[in-house]
């Protein structure tokens, strides 16, 4: 069997159903195989949409997103998905073609070492030198990019080792020595956890993306019901907890509820679940240690604890068995503290905090946008961002109801995610609305997977909170460098509507909250991709935040 057909069998044995990318010489044998094969390939327009979309896929569904590209330029358009993914932990596996290996290494036309460019941003990456290997790389990449803490993992293979044949074993399992993924709480650590939460006066809870990762929503809200403890989310969290609940204070950090960013200061036990304490969700290292606040750190990975705060209690393992754990003994314990004080004083903050904003004239502002946009969209729609203003809104203003149905790229910040993971969520999940919330330079970086959601039939609704500027930049500039505004004028060009048509995609323009309502519930119905552009002031600011590098009390409100 050749190395291209062992590798389609080997992707059918891990149960692929689609493959985004994009072909090219050497990768073509690959192609011609899966021409038989009954997996579904999506032709993107750009290898970067490909990875984000196996990305928004993969965050959906939970399982590895597969995307595809020839060797040279379209392995390395590859590379801002991968590290996107990488940062944000999401299971991605990316399959590059590769000069034939007796070029390797001598500047052959389209080669490029995508191994060693792919390292610092790859979980594992591995490139077969015989065809026999594939059966057994294909497994390995499987297991390691979903696995433990999960993340991308790139095969690169020669185009020598697609063309010839070999013998081939399929093997039904792998061990890898010094992988161990599978690691159990140590139940003393739960213990002790679960004493210091009791003991605790003002206990709190702050939920990390790994929550969603590990499908640990129902765990989570258990304990934090027993506990009656308040719940914030890291960014990457948002989501992992209803927003609706009353425990909930939303997120935390440089775009977080100020009620958050205030309780947190005041809590005394911190049970971390699955965060990786980035500076944008604590803010200044120092002053949040300053707080006095005692830390429990739950993460599947070791390499996570105590590499920004000092812990008192970590755990380490999966997230979901801890939580579970950790309920089952709370419970065994059978104490019930009074939390009256506690939860008297996070009302009062809430009180103090919350509808700040005037939401009531008809003007079109953001946060407007995002509250009805919640009110018109079912509560399993999934919700994906851009990055800048836009992504900022949406963390303050859009209610995630339904756990695990908003997702951003939250470690990376990578402009042009937002739509492509947009098709590949909807890939995942066809039954339910999607939703790109969109800034317009972000949708500008990826635009041309219009193409691919109008001829692949993937029909997604982008809203663009159109401020004709790079937000937020503009903003920054606005507040830190005087006015002094530069590079960042987008013009309104181009014709967001007009570039929807051209592409076969709906486009509406909305110049008032009515039409907007209107367009979403036309969108809703629509068997078309559809983005409706919505044209904001150029000058409006995100409030609150806290400054990159000060302390979350000192978050500025407006
Ligand atoms: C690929 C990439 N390039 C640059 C940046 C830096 N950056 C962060 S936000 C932003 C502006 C985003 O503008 P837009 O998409 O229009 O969204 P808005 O802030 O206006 O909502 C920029 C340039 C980035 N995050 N990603």
């Amino acid at each position: 069997m050749s190395g291209a057909k062992a590798l389609i069998k080997a992707l059918k044995r891990e149960k692929v159903e689609v493959i985004f990318g994009l072909p090219g010489g050497a990768i073509m044998r690959v192609y011609d195989e899966l021409y038989d094969a009954d997996i579904r390939h999506i032709l993107v327009r750009h290898e970067q949409s490909a990875a984000h979309m196996a990305d928004g896929y993969a965050r959906v569904s939970r399982r590895a997103g597969v995307c595809m590209t020839t060797s040279g330029p379209g392995a390395t358009n590859l590379v801002t998905g991968l590290a996107t993914a990488y940062m944000d932990s999401s299971p991605i596996v990316a399959i590059t073609g590769q000069v034939p290996t007796s070029m390797i290494g001598k500047d052959a036309f389209q080669e490029t070492d995508i191994i060693g460019i792919s390292t610092p941003i790859t979980k594992y990456n591995m490139q077969p030198r015989d065809p026999s290997e594939i059966p057994l790389t294909v497994k390995k990449a499987f297991y390691i990019a979903t696995t433990g803490r999960p993340g991308p993992v790139l095969i690169d293979l020669p185009k020598d080792v697609q063309d010839k044949t070999a013998d081939m074993v399929f093997p039904d399992s792998v061990k890898i020595r010094g992988y161990n993924p599978d690691v159990q709480p140590d139940p003393s650590a739960i213990a002790k956890a679960a004493d210091m939460l009791l003991s605790a006066e003002r206990p709190m809870i702050m939920s990390g993306g790994g929550v969603i990762i590990a499908n640990a929503f129902q765990e989570l809200q258990a304990v934090a019901e027993f506990l009656q403890a308040p719940v914030v989310t890291t960014f990457k969290g948002k989501g992992s907890f209803p927003e609706n609940h009353p425990l909930s204070l939303g997120p935390v950090g440089m775009h977080g509820h100020p009620e958050a960013n205030k309780l947190i200061t005041e809590a005394d036990v911190l049970l971390a679940v699955a965060s990786r304490f980035s500076d944008r969700s604590v803010g200044r290292f120092d002053d949040f240690i300053a707080t006095g606040i005692k830390i429990i750190h739950a993460d599947i990975d070791p390499s996570e604890i105590e590499k920004n705060l000092p812990v008192h209690i970590p755990i380490i393992g999966d997230v979901k068995v801890i939580l579970t754990e950790l309920l089952k003994v709370l419970i065994k314990k059978a104490i019930k503290k009074d939390r009256t004080k506690w939860l008297e004083r996070v009302e009062e903050v809430k009180q103090q905090f919350r509808n700040r904003q005037d939401l009531g004239s008809k003007e079109i502002t953001a946060p407007k946008i995002l509250k009805k946009l919640r009110e018109l969209l079912p509560i399993d729609t999934i919700v994906t961002t851009e990055v800048g203003q836009n992504q900022m809104w949406a963390s303050l203003h859009f209610d995630v109801i339904k756990p695990g149905t908003f997702f951003s790229s939250t470690g990376l910040g990578t402009m042009g995610f937002g739509f492509p993971a947009a098709i590949g969520a909807k890939v995942a999940c066809p039954n339910v609305p999607v939703v790109d919330i969109a800034g317009d330079g972000s949708f500008g970086m990826t635009a041309n997977s219009l193409a691919t959601s109008v001829l692949e039939k993937i029909p997604v609704i982008v809203v663009i909170l159109n401020n004709s500027v790079l937000g937020m930049v503009a903003q920054w500039q606005r507040m830190f460098y005087n006015r002094r505004m530069i590079a960042v004028d987008l013009h309104n060009v181009p014709d967001m509507v007009k570039l929807a048509e051209a592409y076969g995609a709906q486009g509406i323009r909305v110049q008032s909250m009515d039409e907007f309502s209107k367009a979403v519930r036309l969108a809703l119905k629509s068997d078309v991709t559809t983005v409706i552009d919505v044209p904001i002031s150029p000058e409006e600011n995100v409030f609150p935040f806290v400054v990159p590098g000060s302390a979350l009390k000192d978050m500025v409100l407006a």
